[in-house]
Protein backbone atom coordinates (compact mmCIF):
# COMPACT_ATOMS: atom_id res chain seq x y z
CA UNK A 1 0.00 0.00 0.00
CA UNK A 2 0.93 3.40 -1.09
CA UNK A 3 -0.86 5.83 0.67
CA UNK A 4 0.19 9.12 2.34
CA UNK A 5 -1.86 9.31 5.44
CA UNK A 6 -2.20 13.47 6.22
CA UNK A 7 -2.11 15.26 9.27
CA UNK A 8 -5.36 14.35 11.78
CA UNK A 9 -5.83 18.25 12.29
CA UNK A 10 -3.72 20.58 12.82
CA UNK A 11 -1.64 17.64 15.31
CA UNK A 12 1.77 16.50 13.20
CA UNK A 13 1.44 12.61 14.25
CA UNK A 14 -0.35 11.12 10.87
CA UNK A 15 -2.94 9.16 12.37
CA UNK A 16 -4.37 9.15 15.99
CA UNK A 17 -3.16 7.85 19.12
CA UNK A 18 -4.34 6.33 22.31
CA UNK A 19 -4.64 2.64 23.28
CA UNK A 20 -7.92 2.55 22.69
CA UNK A 21 -8.02 3.60 19.26
CA UNK A 22 -5.89 0.98 17.93
CA UNK A 23 -8.82 -1.08 16.85
CA UNK A 24 -9.25 2.28 14.69
CA UNK A 25 -6.29 1.98 13.24
CA UNK A 26 -5.86 -1.30 12.37
CA UNK A 27 -9.66 -1.03 10.59
CA UNK A 28 -8.23 1.71 8.63
CA UNK A 29 -4.92 0.16 7.42
CA UNK A 30 -7.02 -3.04 6.25
CA UNK A 31 -9.40 -0.90 4.70
CA UNK A 32 -6.30 1.12 3.13
CA UNK A 33 -4.40 -2.41 2.28
CA UNK A 34 -8.13 -3.21 0.75
CA UNK A 35 -9.24 -0.53 -1.16
CA UNK A 36 -5.51 1.28 -2.06
CA UNK A 37 -6.44 4.52 -1.97
CA UNK A 38 -3.78 7.55 -2.95
CA UNK A 39 -3.91 9.29 0.76
CA UNK A 40 -5.67 9.09 4.12
CA UNK A 41 -7.31 11.93 5.46
CA UNK A 42 -8.53 11.68 8.84
CA UNK A 43 -11.17 14.42 9.19
CA UNK A 44 -11.41 16.64 11.94
CA UNK A 45 -14.53 18.53 11.54
CA UNK A 46 -13.09 21.90 11.29
CA UNK A 47 -14.30 24.85 9.10
CA UNK A 48 -11.08 25.20 7.34
CA UNK A 49 -11.04 21.37 6.75
CA UNK A 50 -14.80 22.22 5.35
CA UNK A 51 -13.88 24.71 3.23
CA UNK A 52 -10.62 22.62 1.82
CA UNK A 53 -13.25 20.17 0.40
CA UNK A 54 -15.93 22.72 -0.67
CA UNK A 55 -12.95 24.54 -2.55
CA UNK A 56 -11.80 21.06 -3.86
CA UNK A 57 -15.57 19.88 -4.98
CA UNK A 58 -16.11 23.50 -7.00
CA UNK A 59 -12.99 23.23 -8.56
CA UNK A 60 -13.64 19.38 -9.68
CA UNK A 61 -17.41 20.67 -11.04
CA UNK A 62 -18.99 18.29 -8.53
CA UNK A 63 -20.09 21.19 -6.58
CA UNK A 64 -21.73 24.61 -8.20
CA UNK A 65 -21.91 27.61 -6.33
CA UNK A 66 -25.25 29.11 -6.32
CA UNK A 67 -25.76 32.73 -6.26
CA UNK A 68 -24.31 33.77 -3.21
CA UNK A 69 -26.37 37.36 -2.80
CA UNK A 70 -29.75 35.15 -2.18
CA UNK A 71 -27.85 31.95 -0.85
CA UNK A 72 -24.27 32.59 0.27
CA UNK A 73 -22.32 29.68 1.20
CA UNK A 74 -24.49 27.44 -0.53
CA UNK A 75 -23.69 24.82 -3.68
CA UNK A 76 -25.53 22.70 -5.95
CA UNK A 77 -24.79 18.97 -6.40
CA UNK A 78 -26.27 16.98 -9.14
CA UNK A 79 -26.23 13.17 -8.95
CA UNK A 80 -25.85 10.58 -11.31
CA UNK A 81 -29.59 10.47 -12.97
CA UNK A 82 -29.43 6.52 -11.92
CA UNK A 83 -28.23 7.36 -7.84
CA UNK A 84 -31.23 9.53 -7.00
CA UNK A 85 -32.89 7.83 -4.20
CA UNK A 86 -32.39 4.80 -1.48
CA UNK A 87 -32.35 1.84 -2.29
CA UNK A 88 -34.77 -0.98 -0.75
CA UNK A 89 -34.26 -3.79 -3.05
CA UNK A 90 -30.11 -3.84 -2.78
CA UNK A 91 -30.21 -3.32 1.03
CA UNK A 92 -29.51 -5.93 3.05
CA UNK A 93 -29.41 -7.26 6.56
CA UNK A 94 -26.46 -10.06 6.89
CA UNK A 95 -27.08 -11.59 10.24
CA UNK A 96 -25.85 -14.97 10.82
CA UNK A 97 -29.66 -16.79 11.31
CA UNK A 98 -31.90 -15.42 8.66
CA UNK A 99 -35.21 -15.21 10.59
CA UNK A 100 -33.12 -12.47 12.84
CA UNK A 101 -33.35 -10.28 9.64
CA UNK A 102 -36.76 -11.25 9.25
CA UNK A 103 -39.16 -11.50 6.23
CA UNK A 104 -38.81 -7.77 6.64
CA UNK A 105 -35.75 -7.40 4.81
CA UNK A 106 -33.66 -8.55 2.30
CA UNK A 107 -31.14 -10.80 3.70
CA UNK A 108 -27.93 -12.31 2.82
CA UNK A 109 -25.47 -14.78 4.74
CA UNK A 110 -22.70 -12.59 6.12
CA UNK A 111 -20.33 -15.09 4.36
CA UNK A 112 -21.61 -14.58 1.03
CA UNK A 113 -21.91 -10.92 1.58
CA UNK A 114 -18.48 -9.87 3.13
CA UNK A 115 -16.89 -12.44 -0.58
CA UNK A 116 -19.05 -9.64 -2.40
CA UNK A 117 -18.27 -6.58 -1.21
CA UNK A 118 -14.44 -7.15 -0.60
CA UNK A 119 -14.22 -7.91 -4.24
CA UNK A 120 -16.22 -4.57 -5.08
CA UNK A 121 -13.94 -2.89 -2.54
CA UNK A 122 -11.10 -3.94 -3.82
CA UNK A 123 -8.77 -1.35 -5.35
CA UNK A 124 -11.79 0.96 -6.00
CA UNK A 125 -10.37 3.85 -4.22
CA UNK A 126 -7.06 4.06 -6.40
CA UNK A 127 -6.22 7.32 -7.00
CA UNK A 128 -8.68 8.77 -5.08
CA UNK A 129 -8.54 9.95 -0.83
CA UNK A 130 -9.79 7.74 1.59
CA UNK A 131 -11.80 10.07 4.15
CA UNK A 132 -11.75 8.96 8.08
CA UNK A 133 -14.44 10.24 9.52
CA UNK A 134 -15.06 10.18 13.50
CA UNK A 135 -18.81 10.93 14.19
CA UNK A 136 -21.38 10.87 17.01
CA UNK A 137 -25.25 11.01 16.52
CA UNK A 138 -26.44 12.71 19.62
CA UNK A 139 -25.42 15.15 21.67
CA UNK A 140 -21.40 14.57 22.22
CA UNK A 141 -21.90 14.54 26.09
CA UNK A 142 -25.04 12.34 26.02
CA UNK A 143 -25.24 8.99 27.61
CA UNK A 144 -28.05 8.47 25.34
CA UNK A 145 -25.98 9.23 21.76
CA UNK A 146 -23.38 6.55 19.92
CA UNK A 147 -20.30 6.84 17.96
CA UNK A 148 -19.27 5.77 14.51
CA UNK A 149 -16.79 5.83 11.64
CA UNK A 150 -17.17 6.13 7.82
CA UNK A 151 -14.66 5.80 5.90
CA UNK A 152 -15.33 7.03 2.19
CA UNK A 153 -14.11 8.04 -1.15
CA UNK A 154 -16.57 10.83 -1.62
CA UNK A 155 -15.91 14.17 -0.65
CA UNK A 156 -19.74 14.92 -0.93
CA UNK A 157 -19.91 12.63 1.79
CA UNK A 158 -17.48 14.30 3.98
CA UNK A 159 -19.22 17.32 3.63
CA UNK A 160 -22.64 16.04 4.05
CA UNK A 161 -21.64 14.31 6.76
CA UNK A 162 -20.26 17.44 8.58
CA UNK A 163 -23.77 18.94 8.77
CA UNK A 164 -25.83 15.96 9.35
CA UNK A 165 -23.74 14.60 12.18
CA UNK A 166 -21.23 15.48 15.31
CA UNK A 167 -18.44 14.87 13.19
CA UNK A 168 -14.75 15.15 13.98
CA UNK A 169 -12.39 15.38 16.95
CA UNK A 170 -14.60 15.82 19.99
CA UNK A 171 -16.23 11.87 18.11
CA UNK A 172 -13.28 10.67 18.22
CA UNK A 173 -11.96 11.44 21.59
CA UNK A 174 -15.65 9.86 22.73
CA UNK A 175 -14.60 6.93 20.89
CA UNK A 176 -11.54 6.46 22.40
CA UNK A 177 -13.10 7.18 26.02
CA UNK A 178 -15.68 4.50 24.77
CA UNK A 179 -13.56 2.06 23.02
CA UNK A 180 -16.95 0.90 20.96
CA UNK A 181 -18.22 2.53 17.53
CA UNK A 182 -19.70 1.28 14.34
CA UNK A 183 -17.98 0.80 11.29
CA UNK A 184 -18.83 2.08 8.32
CA UNK A 185 -17.31 1.44 4.94
CA UNK A 186 -18.60 3.09 1.83
CA UNK A 187 -17.33 3.85 -1.73
CA UNK A 188 -19.23 5.46 -4.86
CA UNK A 189 -17.34 2.78 -6.55
CA UNK A 190 -18.51 3.36 -10.22
CA UNK A 191 -21.62 4.35 -9.70
CA UNK A 192 -23.07 1.84 -11.41
CA UNK A 193 -26.37 0.05 -10.21
CA UNK A 194 -25.40 -3.52 -11.04
CA UNK A 195 -22.52 -2.47 -8.92
CA UNK A 196 -24.70 -1.01 -5.68
CA UNK A 197 -25.20 -2.78 -2.39
CA UNK A 198 -25.95 -1.29 1.31
CA UNK A 199 -25.50 -4.27 3.28
CA UNK A 200 -25.72 -4.28 7.46
CA UNK A 201 -24.02 -6.75 9.35
CA UNK A 202 -25.79 -5.71 12.80
CA UNK A 203 -23.77 -8.47 14.77
CA UNK A 204 -20.47 -7.58 13.69
CA UNK A 205 -21.39 -3.49 14.50
CA UNK A 206 -20.90 -2.73 10.40
CA UNK A 207 -22.00 -1.21 7.46
CA UNK A 208 -20.48 -1.67 4.10
CA UNK A 209 -22.12 0.51 1.07
CA UNK A 210 -20.88 0.43 -2.51
CA UNK A 211 -22.12 2.12 -5.57
CA UNK A 212 -23.80 5.02 -4.50
CA UNK A 213 -23.65 8.65 -3.31
CA UNK A 214 -26.95 9.16 -2.49
CA UNK A 215 -27.58 10.45 0.88
CA UNK A 216 -29.83 7.47 2.82
CA UNK A 217 -27.35 5.17 0.74
CA UNK A 218 -23.90 7.08 1.77
CA UNK A 219 -24.30 8.83 4.37
CA UNK A 220 -23.54 6.07 6.70
CA UNK A 221 -24.95 7.69 10.22
CA UNK A 222 -28.20 8.57 9.04
CA UNK A 223 -30.58 5.80 8.15
CA UNK A 224 -28.05 2.56 8.18
CA UNK A 225 -26.72 3.65 11.65
CA UNK A 226 -28.95 5.64 13.11
CA UNK A 227 -31.84 3.25 12.16
CA UNK A 228 -30.82 -0.21 10.90
CA UNK A 229 -27.93 -0.92 13.13
CA UNK A 230 -29.26 1.23 15.94
CA UNK A 231 -32.82 -0.63 16.12
CA UNK A 232 -30.94 -3.45 16.58
CA UNK A 233 -28.69 -2.43 19.62
CA UNK A 234 -31.50 -0.76 20.86
CA UNK A 235 -33.36 -3.95 21.10
CA UNK A 236 -30.57 -5.62 23.03
CA UNK A 237 -30.05 -2.35 25.33
CA UNK A 238 -33.56 -1.52 25.99
CA UNK A 239 -34.44 1.73 24.07
CA UNK A 240 -35.82 2.49 20.31
CA UNK A 241 -34.08 4.27 17.42
CA UNK A 242 -37.01 5.20 15.61
CA UNK A 243 -38.09 7.08 12.26
CA UNK A 244 -39.93 10.09 14.01
CA UNK A 245 -39.54 13.66 14.10
CA UNK A 246 -39.56 15.27 17.91
CA UNK A 247 -41.31 18.30 18.06
CA UNK A 248 -41.92 20.41 21.24
CA UNK A 249 -45.54 22.50 21.18
CA UNK A 250 -45.09 25.20 24.14
CA UNK A 251 -48.82 26.32 25.33
CA UNK A 252 -49.34 30.03 26.77
CA UNK A 253 -48.58 28.87 29.92
CA UNK A 254 -45.06 28.40 28.74
CA UNK A 255 -45.49 24.55 29.30
CA UNK A 256 -43.80 22.31 26.37
CA UNK A 257 -45.40 18.86 25.18
CA UNK A 258 -42.84 16.92 23.22
CA UNK A 259 -44.44 14.54 20.24
CA UNK A 260 -42.28 11.81 18.77
CA UNK A 261 -44.08 11.44 14.94
CA UNK A 262 -43.24 8.69 12.81
CA UNK A 263 -44.08 8.83 8.52
CA UNK A 264 -42.66 7.24 6.06
CA UNK A 265 -40.15 9.23 3.89
CA UNK A 266 -41.63 12.28 2.16
CA UNK A 267 -44.69 12.06 4.20
CA UNK A 268 -44.67 15.85 5.55
CA UNK A 269 -42.21 14.75 8.76
CA UNK A 270 -40.16 17.80 8.40
CA UNK A 271 -42.87 20.16 7.67
CA UNK A 272 -44.93 19.21 11.33
CA UNK A 273 -41.57 19.49 13.21
CA UNK A 274 -41.08 22.85 11.66
CA UNK A 275 -44.64 23.89 11.71
CA UNK A 276 -46.19 27.32 12.11
CA UNK A 277 -49.33 27.46 14.10
CA UNK A 278 -52.30 29.33 12.58
CA UNK A 279 -52.04 32.76 13.59
CA UNK A 280 -54.86 32.86 16.37
CA UNK A 281 -52.38 30.26 18.14
CA UNK A 282 -49.57 32.24 17.63
CA UNK A 283 -51.69 35.77 19.20
CA UNK A 284 -52.58 33.41 21.77
CA UNK A 285 -49.35 32.07 22.92
CA UNK A 286 -48.47 28.95 21.08
CA UNK A 287 -45.25 28.09 20.04
CA UNK A 288 -43.48 25.37 18.41
CA UNK A 289 -39.61 24.06 19.27
CA UNK A 290 -38.38 21.42 16.35
CA UNK A 291 -35.91 19.07 18.03
CA UNK A 292 -35.62 16.61 14.91
CA UNK A 293 -37.05 15.80 11.65
CA UNK A 294 -36.35 12.22 10.74
CA UNK A 295 -34.82 10.37 13.39
CA UNK A 296 -35.60 10.23 17.29
CA UNK A 297 -33.86 7.49 19.92
CA UNK A 298 -35.94 7.40 23.07
CA UNK A 299 -35.28 5.21 26.19
CA UNK A 300 -37.18 5.48 29.66
CA UNK A 301 -35.88 7.41 32.17
CA UNK A 302 -35.47 6.84 36.18
CA UNK A 303 -38.88 8.38 36.43
CA UNK A 304 -40.74 6.14 33.80
CA UNK A 305 -40.99 8.25 31.30
CA UNK A 306 -39.69 8.06 27.72
CA UNK A 307 -36.99 10.62 26.90
CA UNK A 308 -35.38 11.19 23.80
CA UNK A 309 -32.79 12.86 21.52
CA UNK A 310 -32.38 13.80 17.90
CA UNK A 311 -29.38 11.92 17.15
CA UNK A 312 -29.06 14.14 13.77
CA UNK A 313 -27.55 17.58 13.85
CA UNK A 314 -28.93 18.62 10.29
CA UNK A 315 -31.79 18.24 8.07
CA UNK A 316 -31.69 16.24 4.61
CA UNK A 317 -34.93 17.72 3.78
CA UNK A 318 -37.06 16.87 0.53
CA UNK A 319 -37.34 20.23 -1.39
CA UNK A 320 -39.99 20.03 -3.59
CA UNK A 321 -43.14 21.28 -2.22
CA UNK A 322 -41.10 22.84 0.70
CA UNK A 323 -42.63 27.11 0.59
CA UNK A 324 -43.13 30.06 2.44
CA UNK A 325 -46.42 28.24 2.68
CA UNK A 326 -45.68 25.01 3.41
CA UNK A 327 -42.89 25.43 5.16
CA UNK A 328 -41.19 28.84 6.08
CA UNK A 329 -39.08 27.85 8.72
CA UNK A 330 -37.67 25.70 6.53
CA UNK A 331 -37.15 27.55 3.58
CA UNK A 332 -35.37 30.67 6.11
CA UNK A 333 -33.23 27.88 7.33
CA UNK A 334 -31.81 27.18 3.51
CA UNK A 335 -31.49 30.85 2.37
CA UNK A 336 -27.72 30.22 3.48
CA UNK A 337 -25.05 27.58 4.21
CA UNK A 338 -26.90 24.93 2.39
CA UNK A 339 -25.92 21.95 -0.03
CA UNK A 340 -28.45 21.16 -2.66
CA UNK A 341 -28.53 18.10 -4.33
CA UNK A 342 -30.60 17.81 -7.75
CA UNK A 343 -32.78 20.81 -7.74
CA UNK A 344 -33.54 23.14 -10.73
CA UNK A 345 -32.06 26.51 -10.90
CA UNK A 346 -33.16 29.69 -12.00
CA UNK A 347 -31.48 32.11 -14.56
CA UNK A 348 -29.75 33.80 -11.92
CA UNK A 349 -28.50 30.53 -10.43
CA UNK A 350 -30.63 30.38 -7.60
CA UNK A 351 -32.01 26.86 -6.33
CA UNK A 352 -35.59 25.91 -7.26
CA UNK A 353 -38.20 23.07 -7.00
CA UNK A 354 -42.00 22.64 -7.79
CA UNK A 355 -43.90 24.04 -4.92
CA UNK A 356 -41.60 26.95 -4.41
CA UNK A 357 -42.71 29.55 -6.40
CA UNK A 358 -43.86 30.31 -10.00
CA UNK A 359 -40.67 31.47 -11.32
CA UNK A 360 -39.69 29.52 -13.93
CA UNK A 361 -36.74 27.77 -13.90
CA UNK A 362 -33.62 27.64 -16.40
CA UNK A 363 -31.64 24.71 -15.61
CA UNK A 364 -33.44 21.10 -14.83
CA UNK A 365 -31.56 18.88 -12.29
CA UNK A 366 -29.68 17.08 -15.01
CA UNK A 367 -28.35 20.50 -15.68
CA UNK A 368 -30.48 20.51 -19.29
CA UNK A 369 -32.12 23.68 -20.52
CA UNK A 370 -35.33 23.50 -18.64
CA UNK A 371 -38.43 21.82 -21.33
CA UNK A 372 -41.71 21.18 -19.31
CA UNK A 373 -41.75 18.34 -21.08
CA UNK A 374 -38.55 16.37 -19.58
CA UNK A 375 -40.62 16.24 -16.62
CA UNK A 376 -39.98 17.84 -13.20
CA UNK A 377 -37.50 20.34 -13.05
CA UNK A 378 -36.03 19.38 -9.54
CA UNK A 379 -36.28 15.51 -9.43
CA UNK A 380 -39.07 14.98 -6.88
CA UNK A 381 -36.75 13.32 -4.53
CA UNK A 382 -34.27 16.51 -4.39
CA UNK A 383 -32.80 17.62 -1.37
CA UNK A 384 -31.32 20.20 1.14
CA UNK A 385 -28.62 19.36 3.33
CA UNK A 386 -28.66 21.89 6.27
CA UNK A 387 -27.11 22.66 10.37
CA UNK A 388 -29.94 22.14 12.55
CA UNK A 389 -29.20 25.14 14.41
CA UNK A 390 -30.42 27.73 10.75
CA UNK A 391 -33.92 26.71 11.73
CA UNK A 392 -35.43 29.55 13.18
CA UNK A 393 -37.83 26.97 15.22
CA UNK A 394 -34.73 25.01 16.47
CA UNK A 395 -34.79 24.05 20.06
CA UNK A 396 -32.28 24.72 22.81
CA UNK A 397 -33.56 21.43 24.38
CA UNK A 398 -32.20 19.34 21.02
CA UNK A 399 -28.68 19.35 22.67
CA UNK A 400 -29.80 18.44 25.93
CA UNK A 401 -27.80 15.21 26.90
CA UNK A 402 -30.80 14.00 28.33
CA UNK A 403 -33.27 14.44 25.77
CA UNK A 404 -36.70 15.67 26.00
CA UNK A 405 -39.73 13.77 27.90
CA UNK A 406 -42.27 12.32 25.25
CA UNK A 407 -45.60 12.68 26.04
CA UNK A 408 -47.82 11.44 22.64
CA UNK A 409 -46.15 9.34 20.09
CA UNK A 410 -47.76 9.92 16.52
CA UNK A 411 -47.98 7.49 13.30
CA UNK A 412 -49.35 8.31 10.46
CA UNK A 413 -49.48 7.21 6.60
CA UNK A 414 -51.05 8.64 3.05
CA UNK A 415 -54.64 7.22 3.33
CA UNK A 416 -56.78 8.60 0.51
CA UNK A 417 -59.56 6.51 1.91
CA UNK A 418 -60.65 5.29 4.98
CA UNK A 419 -58.42 6.64 7.73
CA UNK A 420 -59.79 9.30 9.83
CA UNK A 421 -57.93 12.17 10.51
CA UNK A 422 -57.00 11.43 14.11
CA UNK A 423 -57.38 8.81 16.44
CA UNK A 424 -56.29 7.94 19.81
CA UNK A 425 -55.12 4.21 20.94
CA UNK A 426 -57.09 2.79 23.85
CA UNK A 427 -54.09 1.94 25.78
CA UNK A 428 -49.98 0.80 25.07
CA UNK A 429 -50.70 -2.71 23.29
CA UNK A 430 -53.48 -1.15 20.60
CA UNK A 431 -50.93 1.99 20.03
CA UNK A 432 -48.43 -0.67 18.94
CA UNK A 433 -50.88 -2.68 16.79
CA UNK A 434 -51.90 0.81 15.57
CA UNK A 435 -48.54 1.20 14.60
CA UNK A 436 -47.73 -2.01 13.40
CA UNK A 437 -50.54 -1.88 10.91
CA UNK A 438 -49.29 1.60 9.38
CA UNK A 439 -50.24 1.48 5.91
CA UNK A 440 -49.28 4.38 3.58
CA UNK A 441 -48.70 5.45 -0.14
CA UNK A 442 -44.86 4.96 -1.39
CA UNK A 443 -43.38 8.13 -2.34
CA UNK A 444 -40.29 8.77 -4.88
CA UNK A 445 -37.61 8.90 -1.44
CA UNK A 446 -36.92 5.59 -2.60
CA UNK A 447 -37.10 4.26 -6.06
CA UNK A 448 -39.81 1.93 -7.67
CA UNK A 449 -43.23 2.87 -8.37
CA UNK A 450 -44.76 5.81 -6.31
CA UNK A 451 -48.26 5.90 -4.63
CA UNK A 452 -48.54 2.02 -4.29
CA UNK A 453 -50.21 1.46 -1.00
CA UNK A 454 -48.03 -0.54 1.56
CA UNK A 455 -48.02 -1.87 5.56
CA UNK A 456 -45.11 0.67 6.72
CA UNK A 457 -44.95 -0.59 10.49
CA UNK A 458 -43.73 2.13 12.66
CA UNK A 459 -42.76 3.89 9.28
CA UNK A 460 -39.76 1.75 9.76
CA UNK A 461 -40.17 -0.74 6.62
CA UNK A 462 -37.17 0.22 5.20
CA UNK A 463 -35.11 1.03 8.11
CA UNK A 464 -35.84 -1.84 11.06
CA UNK A 465 -32.62 -3.97 11.57
CA UNK A 466 -34.30 -6.94 12.47
CA UNK A 467 -37.31 -8.97 12.39
CA UNK A 468 -40.41 -7.25 12.57
CA UNK A 469 -41.82 -9.50 14.58
CA UNK A 470 -39.19 -9.42 17.25
CA UNK A 471 -39.42 -5.38 16.99
CA UNK A 472 -43.54 -5.73 17.92
CA UNK A 473 -42.50 -7.61 20.76
CA UNK A 474 -39.54 -4.86 21.63
CA UNK A 475 -42.34 -2.08 21.53
CA UNK A 476 -44.63 -3.96 24.21
CA UNK A 477 -42.08 -5.09 26.30
CA UNK A 478 -42.23 -1.50 27.34
CA UNK A 479 -45.32 -1.49 29.05
CA UNK A 480 -43.98 -2.37 32.46
CA UNK A 481 -45.49 -1.37 35.83
CA UNK A 482 -43.42 1.73 36.61
CA UNK A 483 -43.52 3.03 32.89
CA UNK A 484 -45.24 6.59 32.15
CA UNK A 485 -45.84 5.80 28.57
CA UNK A 486 -46.81 8.27 26.35
CA UNK A 487 -50.15 8.26 24.65
CA UNK A 488 -50.37 6.82 21.29
CA UNK A 489 -52.45 8.52 18.29
CA UNK A 490 -52.81 8.05 14.88
CA UNK A 491 -53.05 11.16 11.94
CA UNK A 492 -54.21 10.90 8.54
CA UNK A 493 -53.26 14.11 6.50
CA UNK A 494 -54.00 12.57 3.19
CA UNK A 495 -57.28 12.12 3.12
CA UNK A 496 -59.51 13.12 0.27
CA UNK A 497 -62.70 13.79 -1.29
CA UNK A 498 -64.79 12.59 -4.01
CA UNK A 499 -63.03 15.51 -6.06
CA UNK A 500 -59.84 14.11 -5.08
CA UNK A 501 -58.61 16.26 -3.74
CA UNK A 502 -57.21 16.61 0.03
CA UNK A 503 -60.39 17.08 2.58
CA UNK A 504 -57.65 18.78 5.50
CA UNK A 505 -55.37 21.90 4.98
CA UNK A 506 -52.77 19.86 6.76
CA UNK A 507 -49.41 22.23 7.27
CA UNK A 508 -49.64 24.99 10.14
CA UNK A 509 -53.34 23.63 10.23
CA UNK A 510 -52.30 20.28 12.04
CA UNK A 511 -51.40 22.23 14.96
CA UNK A 512 -55.33 21.82 15.89
CA UNK A 513 -54.84 18.16 15.87
CA UNK A 514 -51.88 18.80 18.42
CA UNK A 515 -53.82 20.80 20.85
CA UNK A 516 -55.92 17.88 20.72
CA UNK A 517 -53.99 14.90 21.25
CA UNK A 518 -52.02 17.63 24.02
CA UNK A 519 -55.67 18.23 25.30
CA UNK A 520 -55.86 14.16 25.55
CA UNK A 521 -52.82 13.65 27.56
CA UNK A 522 -53.67 16.48 29.83
CA UNK A 523 -57.05 14.83 30.36
CA UNK A 524 -59.05 18.27 29.23
CA UNK A 525 -59.88 16.90 25.84
CA UNK A 526 -62.97 14.79 25.12
CA UNK A 527 -63.11 12.06 22.57
CA UNK A 528 -65.39 9.45 21.33
CA UNK A 529 -65.30 5.62 21.89
CA UNK A 530 -65.12 4.03 18.55
CA UNK A 531 -64.16 0.60 17.75
CA UNK A 532 -61.02 2.08 16.14
CA UNK A 533 -60.34 4.23 18.88
CA UNK A 534 -60.65 7.48 20.50
CA UNK A 535 -62.00 10.11 17.75
CA UNK A 536 -62.61 13.54 18.46
CA UNK A 537 -65.91 15.28 17.03
CA UNK A 538 -65.28 17.92 14.59
CA UNK A 539 -66.37 19.93 17.89
CA UNK A 540 -63.67 18.23 19.86
CA UNK A 541 -61.06 20.38 17.26
CA UNK A 542 -60.85 24.15 17.47
CA UNK A 543 -61.84 24.52 14.10
CA UNK A 544 -62.05 28.22 13.78
CA UNK A 545 -60.83 29.69 10.67
CA UNK A 546 -60.48 26.32 9.12
CA UNK A 547 -62.77 26.44 6.36
CA UNK A 548 -63.68 23.14 6.40
CA UNK A 549 -66.28 21.29 3.54
CA UNK A 550 -69.09 19.32 4.41
CA UNK A 551 -67.76 16.65 3.35
CA UNK A 552 -64.65 17.22 5.01
CA UNK A 553 -66.41 17.28 8.73
CA UNK A 554 -68.48 14.39 7.36
CA UNK A 555 -65.45 12.36 6.73
CA UNK A 556 -62.11 13.07 8.62
CA UNK A 557 -63.84 12.53 11.72
CA UNK A 558 -66.31 9.36 10.99
CA UNK A 559 -66.01 5.74 10.61
CA UNK A 560 -67.12 3.42 7.97
CA UNK A 561 -67.56 -0.21 9.92
CA UNK A 562 -67.70 -2.39 6.63
CA UNK A 563 -64.72 -0.66 5.29
CA UNK A 564 -62.81 -1.09 8.56
CA UNK A 565 -63.68 -5.10 9.01
CA UNK A 566 -62.22 -5.34 5.70
CA UNK A 567 -58.75 -3.47 6.98
CA UNK A 568 -58.72 -5.58 9.94
CA UNK A 569 -58.45 -8.74 8.27
CA UNK A 570 -56.19 -7.46 5.87
CA UNK A 571 -54.24 -6.82 9.14
CA UNK A 572 -54.64 -9.83 10.55
CA UNK A 573 -52.89 -11.63 7.37
CA UNK A 574 -50.17 -8.89 7.46
CA UNK A 575 -49.34 -10.41 10.70
CA UNK A 576 -49.57 -13.55 9.21
CA UNK A 577 -46.49 -12.45 7.04
CA UNK A 578 -44.27 -13.06 10.05
CA UNK A 579 -44.96 -15.97 11.13
CA UNK A 580 -44.88 -17.84 14.71
CA UNK A 581 -42.52 -15.13 16.09
CA UNK A 582 -45.20 -12.13 16.16
CA UNK A 583 -46.31 -11.79 19.56
CA UNK A 584 -49.61 -13.22 20.98
CA UNK A 585 -50.48 -10.22 22.45
CA UNK A 586 -50.53 -8.11 19.14
CA UNK A 587 -52.60 -11.06 17.52
CA UNK A 588 -54.93 -10.98 20.66
CA UNK A 589 -55.02 -7.06 19.94
CA UNK A 590 -56.54 -7.56 16.30
CA UNK A 591 -58.83 -10.20 16.98
CA UNK A 592 -60.36 -7.34 20.15
CA UNK A 593 -60.61 -5.02 17.15
CA UNK A 594 -62.01 -7.15 15.00
CA UNK A 595 -64.69 -7.89 17.77
CA UNK A 596 -65.59 -4.60 18.19
CA UNK A 597 -66.30 -3.62 14.80
CA UNK A 598 -68.59 -6.69 14.78
CA UNK A 599 -71.31 -4.23 17.08
C1 LIG B 1 -34.96 10.23 4.37
C2 LIG B 1 -35.79 9.08 3.97
O1 LIG B 1 -34.07 10.65 3.60
O2 LIG B 1 -36.60 8.65 4.81
O3 LIG B 1 -35.14 10.73 5.49
O4 LIG B 1 -35.67 8.58 2.85
MN1 LIG C 1 -36.50 9.57 6.69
Amino acid sequence: MSATTEHFGKHPGAVPTGSQLQALNQWVLETAMLTEPARIHWCDGSDSEFEDLIAQMQADGSLLPLNPDTHPNSWLHRSDPDDVARVEHLTFVCTADRDVAGPNNHWMAPDEAHVKMDALFAGCMRGRTMYVIPYCMGPIDSPLARCGVEITDSPYVVANMRIMTRMGAAALARIEREGSFVRGLHSTGELDPERRFIMHFPEELLIQSYGSGYGGNALLGKKCHALRIASYQARQEGWLAEHMLIVGIENPQGETHYIAAAFPSACGKTNLAMLIPPESYRKAGWKVWTVGDDICWMRPGADGRLYAINPEAGYFGVAPGTSDKSNPNALASIQRDTIFTNVATTHDQQPWWEGLDDRVPAKDWQGRDYAPGNGPAAHPNSRFTVSAKQCPSYSPEAENPQGVPISAIVFGGRRASLVPLVFEARDWTHGVLIGASMGSETTAAATGAVGVMRRDPMAMKPFCGYNFADYFAHWLSFDKPDAKLPKIFHVNWFRKGDDGKFLWPGFGDNMRVLEWMIGRVEDRADALDTPIGRLPRAEDLNLEGAALSAEAREKLFAVDRDAWRAESENIAAYLQDYGDRVPAALHAERARLAERLKT
